[in-house]
């Protein structure tokens, strides 16, 4: 496979700015002489934090790319609160995580607005991580690969082949996040060699061969080496163990 693949850090709604300037550091350190070809390493902090890692990545101090956690679905103007993709690549940020479980699930976040924030990040230039997966009760229905397929098509509308090859897409299924309960490898590569698949039905063979798709839900430095062994799985998206610079460096040099 050609596929670089991609650790990604969502560190959601933890540390004040002192602290992340902390992480900030710390992850210089950990993650110093990185060789970022054969991986690429990402952090979404929250938007307060994004002016802080750009600065160590522009002082060469940290060999990552960065992102947001959310995107306004609009351009500018009157949305209070909101944050829009030009904010974001004028902060140098190049990735953005849209729709998320937990900006579905408490957020109110429908298929409709997740769709709108995919094509919103796409006219500001940046690469959305759009999160699908299902919660326990399709899982136990054995559903999770038509739920998860569902989200992956209704995040997509509208996208051509070239931008789908460019997004990257992270299986998270609800149960597993924050739980301690990860999803065994088999569980992780049924659902995203079924969404590569999808994207070869709908988008040919060169935008499922490119598109990254990742795993999501309590990964940690000793579960994350045996997740990559399988093939349709090209990184990780990881909350809780992303917030120590030891452990999410780990995770990074997986195949150190
Ligand atoms: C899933 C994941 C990161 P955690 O939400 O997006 O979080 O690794 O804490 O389960």
């Amino acid at each position: 496979t050609t596929r670089t693949p991609l650790m990604a850090g969502n560190w959601k709604m933890n540390l004040d700015w002192k602290q992340g300037l902390a992480l900030v550091e710390d992850l210089g350190d950990a993650l110093k002489g990185l060789d970022t070809s054969a991986v690429e390493a990402v952090v979404l902090p929250p938007a307060v934090d994004l002016r802080t890692v750009q600065t160590a990545v522009d002082a060469g101090k940290l060999p990552i790319a960065y992102g947001a956690q959310d995107i306004s679905e609009h351009e500018s103007g009157a949305y209070t609160g909101e944050i829009s993709g030009a904010m974001l690549t004028a902060l140098g940020a190049t990735y953005v995580a849209v729709g998320h479980s937990e900006r579905r699930q408490y957020h109110g976040e429908t298929e409709q607005v997740t769709n709108a924030k995919v094509k919103a990040a796409f006219a500001a230039g940046l690469t959305p991580i759009l999160c699908v997966g299902e919660a326990l009760d399709e899982r136990k229905a054995g559903k999770q690969v038509e739920f998860s397929l569902a989200q992956v098509e209704g995040g997509l509308e509208g996208l051509d082949a070239e931008q789908v090859a460019r997004t990257v897409i992270a299986y998270e299924p609800v149960w597993a996040i924050g739980t301690g309960e990860v999803a065994t490898p088999d569980d992780a590569q049924e659902v995203c060699a079924a969404i590569r698949e999808w994207v070869r039905t709908v988008h040919g063979d060169t935008a499922a061969d490119a598109v990254r798709v990742l795993y999501g839900g309590s990964v940690k430095s000793s579960n994350v080496a045996e997740l990559m062994q399988r093939p349709d799985v090209d990184g990780a998206l990881v909350g809780g163990a992303s917030l120590k610079a030891d452990e999410f460096a780990k995770i990074v040099r997986f195949q150190d």
